[in-house]
This record gives C-alpha cells, sequence and structure tokens, in this order.
C-alpha cells in the first residue's frame, strides 16, 4: 500500500515482534498500546513505531511492573524522540518552502513509520500547519506554499482515512458549518477517532446544517461533530444547531466551538488537542 510507511498487518506484525496476535489485540484493546493505522481495505496496519511500544511493553513486564503499568510505561515519548521530531518539522518547513513534494512526501513517510499516526499529527503535521500560517501572516511565506503544504497532506491524510466508514464499531457524523473551509484537522480527529475502533461519516468542509440534520436522522451517529475555526460560522446557525442538537449527540471542535454556545446546545466541547479529544470521545 502506497504511503503507509511500511506497516504490516497484525499476523506479520506477530511474527515480527514475537508476541502472538491474540495477546497483541488484547493489550491494544484493554491499554491502547498500539496504534494501528488503516489499509486501503481497512485492515489495521502497525507501524515501527508499534513495534517499539511492544520491545518497551515486555522489558517493563519482565521488569515485574503489572501490564496496565508497562503499558503506560511502553507509551510514553522517548527521550530523542523530541530532537527527531523538531528535525521533522524543519525539514518539512524546507520542504514547503521549496515546493518539493517528494521530499514533503518522505518526511510523512518516515515519520509515519517512525512515530505513528498520533504523533505524527500531534508532533509534526499541526505544528507544522500552524507555523506555515504564522508565516504566511507575517509574509515569509506565499499563499501558493500553504495551499502546495495543505492539499499534500490533505490528500496524504484521506488516503489514510479510505474506508474508514467501514467496520462495526460505533460512528461519528464529522463535517464543517457553511463557510468554514478548514477542513484538515476535523480529518486528522476522524483518524485518531478511527484508530479507537470507531467508525466515520466525512462531510467536510462548507456543509449547510439542515444537510448534516437529514444525514444524522439516516445514519443515527453515536456522535455528530461540527468543526469551526471561527465562532461565527457556529453562531449564525443557532436555531439549526439545536434542532440538531435534539437529533444527535452532539459535540463542537475547534478555534469556533464557544463554551457558552456549547452549553446552550447542551453540546459537549472538544477541547483543543484533537489526538485528546479523540481519546477522551472514544472512552480511552
Ligand atoms: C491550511 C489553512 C487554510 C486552508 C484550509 C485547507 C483545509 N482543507 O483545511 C485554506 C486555504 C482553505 C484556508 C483559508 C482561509 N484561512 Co486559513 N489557515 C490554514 C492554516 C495554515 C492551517 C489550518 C490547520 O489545519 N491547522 C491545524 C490546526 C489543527 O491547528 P490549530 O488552528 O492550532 O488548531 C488547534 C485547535 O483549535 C484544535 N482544533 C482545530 N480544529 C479542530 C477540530 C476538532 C474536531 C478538534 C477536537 C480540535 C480542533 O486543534 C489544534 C490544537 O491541537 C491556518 C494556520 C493555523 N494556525 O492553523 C490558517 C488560518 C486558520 N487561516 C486563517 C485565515 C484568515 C483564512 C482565510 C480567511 C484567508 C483568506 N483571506 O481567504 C480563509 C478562510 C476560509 C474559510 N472560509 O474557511 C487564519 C484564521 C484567523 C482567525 N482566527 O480567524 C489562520 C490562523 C492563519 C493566520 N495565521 O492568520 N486556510
Amino acid at each position: 500500500v502506497p504511503g503507509d510507511g511500511g506497516a504490516v498487518r497484525i499476523g506479520e506484525f506477530a511474527r515480527r515482534v514475537g508476541v502472538s496476535a491474540e495477546l497483541l489485540r488484547a493489550w491494544e484493546r484493554r491499554y491502547g498500546l498500539l496504534q494501528p493505522i488503516r489499509s486501503a481495505g481497512g485492515f489495521r496496519l502497525y507501524t515501527a513505531e508499534d513495534a517499539r511500544r511492544v520491545g518497551r511493553m515486555r522489558a517493563a513486564l519482565e521488569a515485574g511492573m503489572s501490564a496496565a503499568e508497562a503499558a503506560r510505561a511502553a507509551c510514553e515519548p522517548q527521550p530523542g524522540a523530541e530532537n527527531l521530531l523538531a528535525g521533522g518539522r524543519d525539514r518539512m518547513l524546507t520542504a514547503i518552502t521549496a515546493y518539493d513534494e517528494s521530499e514533503l512526501h518522505a518526511v510523512l513517510d518516515e515519520g509515519l513509520a517512525a512515530f505513528g499516526l498520533e504523533t505524527l499529527l500531534r508532533e509534526l503535521l499541526m505544528p507544522v500547519l500552524q507555523e506555515v500560517g504564522r508565516r504566511w501572516a507575517e509574509g515569509l511565506l506565499e499563499i501558493s506554499h500553504e495551499h502546495f503544504a495543505s492539499n499534500l497532506i490533505r490528500g496524504r491524510l484521506l488516503s489514510l482515512a479510505r474506508l474508514w466508514g467501514r467496520g462495526a464499531g460505533p460512528l461519528a457524523l464529522l463535517a464543517c458549518p457553511p463557510g468554514e473551509e478548514h477542513d484538515l484537522s476535523l480529518i486528522a480527529f476522524g483518524l485518531v477517532l478511527r484508530s479507537h475502533g470507531w467508525r466515520i461519516l466525512f462531510l467536510g468542509a462548507d456543509t449547510p446544517i439542515e444537510t448534516v440534520l437529514q444525514t444524522s436522522r439516516a445514519t443515527s451517529p453515536a456522535l455528530t461533530v461540527i468543526a469551526a475555526f471561527r465562532p461565527e460560522r457556529l453562531d449564525e446557525h443557532v436555531p439549526a444547531l439545536l434542532e440538531l442538537a435534539e437529533t444527535t449527540p452532539l459535540a463542537l471542535g475547534g478555534p469556533g466551538a464557544r463554551p457558552e454556545l456549547c452549553a446552550e446546545l447542551g453540546a459537549r466541547g472538544l477541547g483543543a488537542d484533537l489526538v485528546s479529544a479523540a481519546a477522551e470521545v472514544a472512552g480511552r
């Protein structure tokens, strides 16, 4: 599968790390030890970071920790990783500045293989996007740099998202309100929720609330998430959002999700850290 950073399915992964598939699944389910991405066919794919976590888990078990303690220790960020991540961010920004498509793909491939999905999103992609926004606002980068980076990253994220609606987990319906074009962070949120076993129905940018309502009636999601960068994009639609909140469990995300509006709608406010927000929704 192109773009998966050399990740492998459970059978091959179990063979490589020398732990049975059953035990690996139990560690994943109980402790969130592993963070598989999904293949184009919807299969879980395990990365080199997952393999390192299994190694640390085994070492901690051998040192006499309980399984829960060992898993917690195994999931902690490792010393040295921060330097690699800072290097990755620099490489990405240099590649964006030079419109270097291959290099940007290469950093993403290596980052996914080395760190897994959540760290890639939280420590590489999101900070780089924020930095691109900052440099653009300061006139150091052109809009073309931002468009080049956003479109390449969006393509990569959506390729990881393929068939994220498949499976048996609870369904999340994700959309941005009318006029909201920033959907990258909502895709990232959906990917993390997917890695926790949820199914995703993604409507994306600039979606009329009425059509979210209709979709929610048709599909009965366990949660509907509306994400916006500016509060006005939500505040303009309070009556429709109130109707939506009566139809489906509702959550608001992004910088536009004011706590007062969440309270008024009886909606859940998702925190600023989208990786943690997805884990909380999934009850992890
Ligand atoms: C890429 C980008 C675009 C792309 C979007 C492509 C896409 N498909 O998403 C395009 C080109 C469409 C775009 C357009 C515009 N953009 Co723009 N854009 C960005 C940029 C560079 C990255 C956005 C992104 O994905 N960031 C990654 C997120 C995750 O970072 P974050 O903002 O810090 O978000 C944190 C939390 O809020 C939270 N979060 C965010 N979303 C969500 C969602 C959920 C579910 C949860 C739980 C949490 C969460 O997670 C983050 C922390 O972990 C930002 C810069 C930036 N700082 O982010 C500007 C930025 C958001 N854009 C900005 C502006 C001004 C615009 C335009 C008005 C420009 C223009 N004049 O046309 C238009 C508006 C378009 C519209 N109508 O919506 C401003 C917004 C300022 C403001 N507060 O209003 C920013 C901050 C740039 C800047 N420095 O000024 N943009």
